[in-house]
């Protein structure tokens, strides 16, 4: 049966075949929720072709926890969203006779090759909008559906909606492969384009998956209508974005019933006549306060629908389903992610709704905290030392949500500092698309500042981040607003 993406039938076929050739398996995967849905994916394709597994997640895949994998007693180890990236490090293991590893990853790979390395990259299918870690994980999965012939493994079985055969060929996977494509921001222009696109049509033939243009605001299931409105800002509509009580006047204009037995409606359970009224009062408040066309046309984009889960749910809206493991795994809680992944509808679920929580009030305690101190103003940068009283791994949230709070500018990128360890801080730094229009390059500004001072740190131009040694702190934004100098000049 042929594959999603005939370009990777080869090589996942390959991989899918010496899986099959193992006793058992180490699946290691990513701590994000492309990560959690890769292994989600890889497990459950795993155990229905009868092959023994064990899972273990990293938040970094370094030479450190690279070793802690070869000195199991495991001769297969299949990476799932990383180990391209690291292949000089597990070609040394390889090498040495400690695994042999299976990669199904999109990152780009390190000057080393490997038999069994299923990346899109290496197909000219890009790795960063057109297939995530989920993608090349479900690419795998569907091969070795094929390779071990699941019809006959004992494991399969119906249950719910999705049909026996679905589950045989491993295309009821499709749904957490979006998940993670959507969590892993390949989405754009409101949609999953190319192989992501092949991947969806799956996940809309087994049913798992539904498609369709829809308001393109975030909280569709869960969030109170006031709050879905109020709390939308990529397209910001004055009156209403950021604005309490100006979404509830909108909403009262509208004659519409906005709450059912004493409690907000939400987007996912009005008609779709209700849905129309919105929208179309939306469109023309956006219009009539002057924003751009251009922008206005970013109120609707595809959504993707996951039929199977309830309505009103996170589960339901990919998106919702993907922020919900981000916080799992912000908190460390990667087992938790996971079992949401695989039906946990019950401990777990109930574990990772309370993460999500707790999270955005660490979001907002945060922001808070940066506002009411202040943040410390450089030639072309400005910023501020958490210590340890914001954790390290939602520093960086904070720091781009704190932007344009009073004494905190919009016109110079920001970069925060939280205690990591005993010896060493991470520093996170949030930009705007206007300082990257205008030059700005946080990825190298990480980078090159923070090996000056003996750390190391990369990302992306508006985003990106840096560990650097406890006390390096000053010297670092010494070299960093240098650098932001020559860059936006
Ligand atoms: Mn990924």
């Amino acid at each position: 049966m042929a594959g999603p993406i005939p370009d990777l039938e080869d090589r996942a076929t390959r991989c899918a075949q010496r899986l099959c050739e193992a006793d058992r398996v180490l699946l290691a995967s990513h701590i994000d929720a492309d990560g959690l849905t890769s292994a989600a994916i890889a497990s459950s394709a795993l155990e229905r072709a009868g092959i023994p597994f064990e899972t273990v997640f990293e938040k970094q895949l370094d030479e450190a926890a690279v070793a802690d994998i070869a000195a199991t007693d495991y001769d297969t180890v299949l990476f799932t969203d990383f180990g391209s990236g690291q292949l000089d490090v597990i070609g040394d293991r390889e090498d040495a006779g400690d695994f042999t590893p299976v990669i199904a990853d999109h990152h780009q790979p390190a000057d080393r090759e490997t038999e069994y390395h299923l990346n899109p990259l290496l197909f000219g299918i890009n790795g960063a909008s057109e297939l995530s870690g989920a993608g090349a994980s479900y690419v795998l999965a569907r091969a070795l559906a094929t390779v071990a012939d699941n019809r006959t493994a004992r494991s399969v079985a119906t249950d719910g909606g999705t049909t026996a055969a679905a589950r045989a060929d491993n295309r009821d996977l499709a749904a957490l492969a979006v998940v993670g494509a959507v969590g892993d921001m390949q989405a754009s222009g409101g949609e999953l384009h190319g192989a992501n696109a092949k991947i969806v049509e799956e996940g809309v033939d087994a049913g798992v998956i539904e498609t369709g243009k829809d308001l393109a605001l975030y909280g569709k299931q869960t969030r109170p209508l006031p709050k879905l409105l109020e709390y939308a800002t990529d397209v910001h509509i004055p009156g209403i974005s950021n604005d309490q009580q100006g979404a509830l006047r909108f909403l009262d204009g509208l004659d519409l019933e906005l709450k059912r037995d004493g409690e907000w409606r939400r987007w996912s359970g009005l008609t779709n006549d209700e849905k129309q009224t919105v929208a179309s009062a939306l469109v023309k408040r956006a219009v009539s306060s002057g924003v751009p066309a251009k922008k206005i046309d970013q109120l609707v984009s595809t959504a993707y629908v996951l039929p199977e889960e309830p309505v009103g749910t996170e589960l339901r809206d990919a998106s919702e389903f993907s922020t919900l493991l981000n916080a799992t795994a912000r908190y460390e809680r990667a087992d938790v992610g996971l079992g949401v992944c695989l039906g946990d509808r019950t401990d777990a679920l109930e574990r990772a709704r309370k993460l999500l929580r707790e999270h955005r009030r660490n979001l907002s305690e945060g922001i808070d905290l940066v506002t009411r101190e202040g943040v410390t103003h450089a030639d072309n940068l400005q910023w501020f030392h958490a210590g340890d009283r914001i954790r390290e791994t939602i520093v960086g949230i904070v720091a781009g949500m704190a932007m344009g709070n009073a004494g905190i500018s919009r016109s110079k990128p920001i970069i925060a500092f939280a205690e990591k360890n005993d010896d060493e801080v991470k520093v996170s730094a949030r930009g705007t698309h206007n300082l990257v229009r205008k030059g700005l390059d946080l990825s190298a500004v990480m980078g090159d500042a923070s090996r000056v001072v003996g750390g190391d740190g990369g990302g992306h131009d508006v985003a990106a981040g840096a560990t650097v040694p406890t006390g390096e702190e000053e010297a670092f934004v010494e070299r960093a607003d240098e650098i932001l100098g020559e860059q936006l000049s």
